[in-house]
């Protein structure tokens, strides 16, 4: 048995076994959680009253985020290290443009500040991408506010949300925004643990829950029309691929199943025990697989190999696995998995 069906195996078969209540909600304290026995379904825990909230739909998710927030100083925010998710980078300077707008650097182009280096670099390094200044980090303040949702008051109310796992700032820019940051912030619980949580509403005024309704329908399209697209593409005409291109598809065509197109984004090593856990899983274990990958997020690289992690919360003792996968570039530009 290798290690991917043990861990899969650990995470479909096992039953919860007891576990503190109280340490388990400690652990889990301003976390988003990924309901992985279910279809993923994101919860809030919030860090003060330690009451889940469900996040429903994306864009209800944005607004239930921002309803948390609370006001903090332009001084106080730049105490905490910025964390970066990917999306549309026009400079590609590792910074996606929604960042560059919160933090007032110039999406198309790679050094805003002229100084030699890159945007992405800058932040990456705490220094700022704006002037010369090294971000003045305080690790002990940006731990103690962790899981906390925070307002720009002293610009145009912009919201960062501190991701306990690393205790990085990540923004919140639009209700799509909060959509990724739930997939890829988010930890994956079974449902026995969910449970322990008390759970908690909060009635959003309707002003603010009428504009979400339209960009819900659109996010939905997308999807739809890109899965759609994924269903017909072929081996050979998915040339350059991205590497968290690679995990989205994969994340995408285990949901649906589609054991062929699962298997093509693996080295041909790994294809036959990809095939094996594709037949061995059952519902629940699917979703639980593909969330996986899509809770993946960059770790490092080398030359030409890149390296993506998540945690895996397992319900039995109560701990939680790091879990890694590798992808190599192809010499045609694709990427594959190379080990899991
Ligand atoms: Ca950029
Ligand atoms: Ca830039
Ligand atoms: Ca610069």
């Amino acid at each position: 048995m290798n290690k991917y069906i043990f861990i899969i195996a650990l995470l479909v078969l096992f039953p919860n076994t007891s576990l503190a209540s109280q340490s388990l909600i400690e652990h889990l304290t301003g976390r988003i959680l990924l309901q992985v026995e279910n279809k993923g379904e994101a919860w809030f825990v919030h860090p003060s009253n330690l009451k889940k909230y469900y996040l429903g739909r994306p864009a209800d998710a944005y607004n239930i985020m921002k309803y948390f927030g609370i006001g903090i100083t332009n001084y106080d925010l730049e105490r905490i290290p910025i964390g970066l998710i990917d999306g549309l980078d026009s400079d590609g300077d590792g910074l996606s443009d929604d960042l560059e707008q919160a933090i007032e650097t110039n999406p198309q182009e790679i050094d805003s500040d002229g100084d030699g280096y890159i945007d992405g670099d800058e932040v990456n390094n705490n220094y700022s991408p704006n002037n010369k200044d090294k971000y003045n980090i305080d690790t002990n303040f940006s731990q103690v506010n962790a899981g906390r949702i925070f307002l720009q008051t002293q610009k145009n109310g912009q919201a960062w949300y501190i991701n306990p796992a690393d205790a990085k700032r990540y923004y919140l820019g639009k209700p799509t925004d909060a959509f990724k940051i739930m997939q890829k912030l988010g930890l994956g619980v079974r449902n026995n643990d969910l449970d322990k949580i008390i759970s908690d509403t909060i009635n959003l005024p309707a002003e603010e829950l009428q504009p979400s309704e339209k960009t819900i329908e659109t996010i939905k399209e997308k999807r739809e029309r890109l899965g759609m697209q994924n269903t017909d593409l072929q081996p050979n005409n998915q040339t350059n691929n991205t590497a968290i291109k690679v995990l989205h598809n994969t994340a995408s065509a285990i949901r649906r199943t589609d054991k062929k197109s699962v298997s093509q984004y693996f080295s041909p090593e790994l294809k036959k025990a990809i095939d094996y856990t594709m037949d061995f899983l059952d519902d629940d274990g699917i979703l639980a697989f593909s969330n996986i990958f899509s809770a993946l997020k960059f770790e490092k690289q080398d030359d030409n190999k890149k390296i993506y992690s998540t945690e895996i919360y397992f319900g039995l003792g109560g701990y939680n696995i790091d879990y890694s996968v590798v992808l190599e570039k192809q010499e045609d530009g694709d990427w594959l998995i190379i080990s899991l």
